[in-house]
C-alpha cells in the first residue's frame, strides 16, 4: 500500500466507522483527505486527477445516505476538471487552495445557519431535538449566547444514543438540557409544551423531503399533530442534485448488533428515514430560510457544476 491509499483508506475506515460523523463533519473531512491524495501523488496532473478519482470513489463508498460526502467529493473532482491543463505544480497549488476556501465555505456556512436559525428561537421556547446534529446544535447554542433562555429536551436516539453527544455538548455550552427516552417523545412535547422541534440533516431531496436519523419522521409527524413547528437547519452541500433526475437516497442499513442480539429474531437496524416534505416547516440554509418546496431551486442554482458538460 502507498501512503497515499494507506491515508485514503484510514478515511475510509474512520467514516464508516462512525468515528468521525455528523453530515458536515464527513464532507469536510473528505475533503481534507483528497486535499492530501493531491499534495502526495507523483505528477503529472493526469496520474494527479487519476489517483484523486479513484480517492474519491472509495471515500463515496463509506457511507451510502449523507449525501454532503458524495457532494465534497465531486465537487474536489471537478475542481480537478477544471485545472486539468494546468502543470504539476501549479495544479497541486490551484487544487490547495481551492479545496482550502471550500472547507472555509463550509464552516461559514454553518456560522450562517446557526444566526438565521437563532432569529427563529424566543427567549422561552422549549425545543425539542433529535440525533446530534451540530448544526442544529449551533442553532440552539447561539440563541443561548445571544442571552435567549431556551429549554432543551433531547432524545435519546438509539441505537447508538447520539442524543447523549447533544446533551454533552449542549451543558458544556451552559445550557440544562433535558434527556428522554424516544418513545417519549410524544409525551413530552404535550407535557412541556414544546414550542419547536429543530432537527439537522444528511440529505434534503428536490421535493423538500428531508433525510435524517431515523426516528425523525416519527418526531416530525408528532409534531405536525400537535402543531408544533419542525425546522430543519442544513447546508447546501446536503442538498441531493442527484434527486433532481429521480435519484433516490440510499438508506443505511447498519449492523443489527446496534440493536440487540437475540438467536432466532430478526434485527432491523435502518439508519435513517425520510420525513415528507408536508411536516417541515422550514429549513434554515446559509442561503436563508426557505420552504422545503424551495429545495428544488436551490438545486438547481448551486448544483449547476454538476450538470456542466
Ligand atoms: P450535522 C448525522 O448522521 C445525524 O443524522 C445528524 O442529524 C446529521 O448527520 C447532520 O449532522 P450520523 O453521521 O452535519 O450521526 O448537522 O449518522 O452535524
Amino acid at each position: 500500500m502507498t501512503m497515499v491509499s494507506r491515508a485514503v483508506d484510514k478515511a475510509y475506515r474512520d467514516i464508516r466507522s462512525m468515528r468521525v460523523r455528523g453530515a458536515l463533519d464527513i464532507a469536510i473531512y473528505a475533503a481534507e483527505t483528497l486535499a492530501g491524495v493531491v499534495k502526495a501523488t507523483p505528477g503529472p496532473t493526469a496520474n494527479i486527477r487519476k489517483e484523486l478519482a479513484r480517492a474519491g470513489a472509495r471515500l463515496k463508498e463509506s457511507r451510502p445516505t449523507a449525501v454532503s460526502l458524495p457532494n465534497a467529493v465531486d465537487y474536489v473532482l471537478y475542481l480537478g476538471k477544471q485545472h486539468k491543463k494546468l502543470a504539476e505544480k501549479d495544479f497541486r497549488a490551484a487544487m490547495a487552495a481551492d479545496i482550502k476556501a471550500f472547507v472555509a465555505e463550509q464552516k461559514a456556512a454553518l456560522s450562517k445557519i446557526a444566526e438565521y436559525g437563532s432569529r427563529l428561537i424566543k427567549s422561552g421556547d422549549d425545543i425539542l431535538t433529535h440525533c446530534n446534529s451540530d448544526t442544529a446544535l449551533q442553532v440552539i447554542i447561539a440563541a443561548h449566547k445571544q442571552g435567549k433562555t431556551i429549554n432543551v429536551v433531547a432524545d435519546e436516539t438509539r441505537p447508538r444514543n447520539q442524543g447523549l453527544l447533544t446533551v454533552k455538548a449542549l451543558k458544556k455550552a451552559g445550557l440544562k438540557p433535558t434527556l428522554i427516552i424516544d418513545s417519549a417523545c410524544y409525551y413530552h412535547m404535550k407535557a412541556l409544551e414544546i414550542d419547536k422541534v429543530i432537527v439537522g440533516a444528511d440529505a434534503i431531496c428536490a421535493n423538500g423531503d428531508v433525510v435524517n436519523k431515523i426516528g425523525t419522521a416519527q418526531v416530525a409527524l408528532a409534531a405536525k399533530s400537535l402543531g408544533i413547528p419542525v425546522i430543519v437547519a442544513a447546508e447546501s452541500i446536503k442538498f441531493s442534485p442527484a434527486t433532481v433526475m429521480g435519484g433516490l437516497v440510499e438508506i443505511e442499513e447498519r449492523d443489527p448488533k446496534e440493536v440487540a442480539s437475540i438467536r432466532g429474531v430478526t434485527v432491523k437496524n435502518p439508519a435513517f428515514d425520510v420525513t415528507p416534505n408536508e411536516y417541515v416547516s422550514m429549513i434554515v440554509t446559509e442561503h436563508g430560510v426557505m420552504p422545503p418546496q424551495a429545495a428544488y431551486q436551490l438545486l438547481k442554482e448551486k448544483y449547476a457544476w454538476e450538470w456542466a458538460p
